[in-house]
């Protein structure tokens, strides 16, 4: 796959050398190209930003440098990225959308600061490729690429032959999180720590009562912290 992030703050993807991200790169199964909003700007002071009309607080991204910047990465007569844009006013991102965005051969992230980018940016560039305006939850963060640091890593770990163990995988997909359920909680030695005990039911070997035990805890954690995802789900 390849990725390719835009951004004026391009020192926010060094983490991405790292640990299982990093190796995806080393090992030539992610190709991450990161690029400079400010390298499409031809005034002397590299403007990215500008006030908003209407008025009101802030300034506003320009369109002018993303367009450029886009034309540059993606020629008119060859494949098209997905372009993701992190955004509190998107689509709350989950699982399977990660799953679904591990599918595509190409991903662009374009990062906004300030109050975000112009809107036509992202209307033009639906007429070029497939947009997702992705938000991470309610919240706001000061630009998008640490969301976009996330969405990477959750799809990055869903590439065949990146995740070292494809069985944790297989687990995660089969009851916890995505599947409408919170993980339920894990212990490993030692078996007192503290004066603290792991519950007997994980050391007596009955593995049907401790799969019953783990169901049960699962479900206890949702209805406490996620009542919201007990409401439907299976
Ligand atoms: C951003 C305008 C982008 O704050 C976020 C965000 C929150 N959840 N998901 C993304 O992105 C930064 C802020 C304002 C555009």
């Amino acid at each position: 796959m390849r990725i390719d992030l835009v951004s004026i703050f391009c020192d926010y993807f060094a983490p991405l050398q790292l640990s299982l991200v990093g190796k995806a790169i080393s090992s030539g199964l992610v190709d991450l190209g990161v690029h400079d909003l400010r390298d499409w700007t031809h005034d002397r002071h590299r403007t990215v930003d500008d006030t908003p009309y209407g008025g009101g607080a802030g300034m506003v991204m320009k369109p002018e440098p993303w367009g450029e910047v886009f034309d540059a990465l993606v020629p008119a007569d060859g494949p098209t990225p997905v372009l993701v844009i992190p955004t509190p006013a998107g689509e709350p991102f989950r699982q399977s959308i990660a799953a679904e965005l591990a599918e595509a051969d190409w991903l662009l992230f374009a990062c906004g600061r300030y109050e975000g980018i112009d809107a036509r940016v992202s209307e033009h560039a639906r007429t070029k490729m497939q947009v997702r305006e992705l938000s991470l939850g309610d919240y706001v963060l000061n630009g998008g690429e640490v969301a976009a640091l996330a969405i990477v890593e959750a799809v990055v770990r869903l590439i065949p032959g990146v995740l070292g163990n494809p069985e944790s995988l297989a687990e995660e997909s089969h009851g916890s999180q995505l599947n409408g359920e919170l993980e339920y909680p894990v212990f490993t030695k030692p078996s007192t720590w503290r004066g603290l005990e792991v519950p007997p039911v994980l050391l007596s070997g009955n593995h049907g009562e401790v799969d019953r035990w783990r169901l049960e805890q699962a479900r206890r954690i949702t209805a406490e912290r996620r009542p919201d995802l007990l409401q439907f789900g299976e």
